[in-house]
């Protein structure tokens, strides 16, 4: 029960497929209490069942990042709730699909700034508003993609959005280290989820990775799950701004 007595909240769940949901099985398995995001009304049906079953029913909370308001609601409702938290899973992103196949120079500065409001902005801002709940050796994750790191086919402007994340994981990391929170990113090899269908050939993608990974399968949402738990947990009290690759190993070979 390495996650006993630790309260948290996961932004992403959009159903039983998402890199959230796996990260929130684990980390109840080892005792966390959780509360959970949902983007919109047709998510919420979704998140709901899935809170219910982690013993969260009473911690589901709207929150689309891209509206300021709803991240001030969101720690309103989670001080009156649950008080101090110890973690913050941002597992989000978004980018129109325009930005996500084609000619890399054609993408519109509307889409890059949405995809970088959604995907890079937010984890800033959530994690600002949320600070005053949080506990000292608190720890926040989020989620990025190697195609943040080098050229990977079609994942175009989520991959200057994820370069962006990952800086901003490590900058965060030094400002907050001295109150004692950790800022790390887990960079998760490619998962079939709702996100994913949005990049164009993905299924090229999952094949690829699967045969040229050192470990010749691809990463599931469970083994990315245990990975986010051991980051948001005490035995990792000495890692901050880190971009933990869970990637079967793929990244060796770039
Ligand atoms: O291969 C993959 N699936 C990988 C995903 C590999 C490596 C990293 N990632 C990252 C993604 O880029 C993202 O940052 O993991 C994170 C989670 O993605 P996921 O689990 O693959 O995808 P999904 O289950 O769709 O969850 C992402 C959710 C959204 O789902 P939809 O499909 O409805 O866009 O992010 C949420 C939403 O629930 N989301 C938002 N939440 C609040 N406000 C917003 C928003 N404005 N936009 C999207």
């Amino acid at each position: 029960m390495i996650m006993k007595g630790k309260k948290g909240v996961i932004l992403g769940v959009a159903n039983n497929k998402s890199i959230a949901y796996g990260i929130a099985k684990a980390c109840a398995d080892q005792g966390a209490q959780i509360a959970f995001t949902y983007l919109n009304d047709s998510l919420k049906k979704r998140v709901e069942p899935i809170a219910q079953e982690f013993g969260s029913a009473d911690y589901v909370y709207p929150c689309d990042v891209s509206n300021p308001d709803e991240i001030k609601a969101l720690k309103e409702s989670i001080e009156k709730d649950l008080g101090q938290i110890d973690f913050i899973v941002h597992s989000i992103a978004f980018a129109p699909k325009e930005g996500l196949s084609g000619r890399f120079m054609d993408i519109s500065k509307e889409a890059f700034d949405i995809a970088m409001d959604i995907s890079v902005y937010s984890l800033i801002e959530v994690v600002r508003e949320l600070k005053p709940l949080l506990s000292e050796n608190s720890s926040i994750l989020t989620l990025t993609y190697y195609g943040g790191a080098k050229y990977i086919p079609n994942y175009n402007l989520m991959g200057v959005a994820k370069a962006a994340l990952e800086m901003t994981t490590k900058y965060l990391a030094e400002d907050l280290g001295k109150d004692g929170i950790r800022v790390n990113a887990i960079s998760a090899g490619p998962i079939k989820t709702l996100a994913a269908a949005g990049i164009g050939d993905f299924r090229f993608m999952l094949k690829w990775n699967e045969a040229h990974s050192p470990l010749k399968k691809n990463v599931t949402i469970d083994e990315v799950g245990n990975s986010g738990m051991y980051l948001l947990s005490d035995l990792s009290s000495a890692v901050t701004g880190e971009i933990h690759y869970v990637d079967c190993g793929y990244n060796l070979m770039g």
